[in-house]
């Protein structure tokens, strides 16, 4: 019997796409190199070993709201659609140059019937044609394990497999450069400082 409850347990783990029991976590806690925590940061792992990397199927947000893009900073998996729903009660024309995805969504109210799919990785820009100052970052990564970090500069990967990985930092004012890449061997639930730097002339 107890067996029959265990096989029911994970039958249903993997059904609701709940990580298996064995997975791991990792928090970083993101530093500049004066010590303050830095928010919006991005993190991602690459896995070094051949086990696939699973799919996350989920929309994400980008709206506008009093002339600003709500979040500034998104991270999400390659092949990723967005929406961007227009809170104001005028019209906004979001458009990117990007090489990672050039699109523009003419002027229009409320929320563009399609989401637009981000199929490449990499870094897009977004801003208004109407309205110069608005901008949003978005980075795109070939993998699911990512985070940005909070305004206490902590950032949590959840659903691990344990294996080796290399850790990738990025962080939007410095859009072209990244930390570069620290292995990571993560067997168990771990906590890392990372120091980044947030300024071109650092
Ligand atoms: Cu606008």
């Amino acid at each position: 019997m107890k067996r029959a409850c265990a096989y029911v347990t994970l039958f249903l783990s993997a059904l609701a796409g709940i990580p298996p029991a064995h997975a791991v976590t990792l928090t970083l806690q993101i530093r500049d190199t004066r010590g303050a925590a830095v928010e919006d940061a991005v993190v991602y792992l690459m896995s070094n070993q051949s086990h696939r990397m699973p799919v996350k199927n989920t929309t994400l947000r980008i709206d506008q709201v009093d002339k600003t893009f709500v979040p500034l900073v998104s991270v999400a998996q390659t092949g990723t659609r967005v929406s961007f729903p227009n809170k104001d009660n005028i019209r906004h024309h979001v458009y990117s140059f990007s090489s990672a995805k050039k699109f523009e969504i003419k002027l229009y109210a409320d929320t563009p019937s399609q989401p637009v799919l981000f199929d490449k990785p990499g870094v897009v820009v977004m801003g208004c044609n109407i309205h110069d100052n608005m901008v949003a970052h978005l980075l795109l990564v070939d993998t699911p394990f990512f985070a940005q970090s909070d305004r206490q500069g902590n950032a949590r990967i959840d659903g691990l497999p344990p294996g080796d990985y290399s850790l990738i930092a990025w962080y939007y004012m410095r859009p072209d450069k990244d930390a570069g890449e620290i292995p990571l061997s993560l067997k168990t639930d771990t906590t890392r400082t990372l120091t980044i730097t947030t300024r071109n002339l650092e």
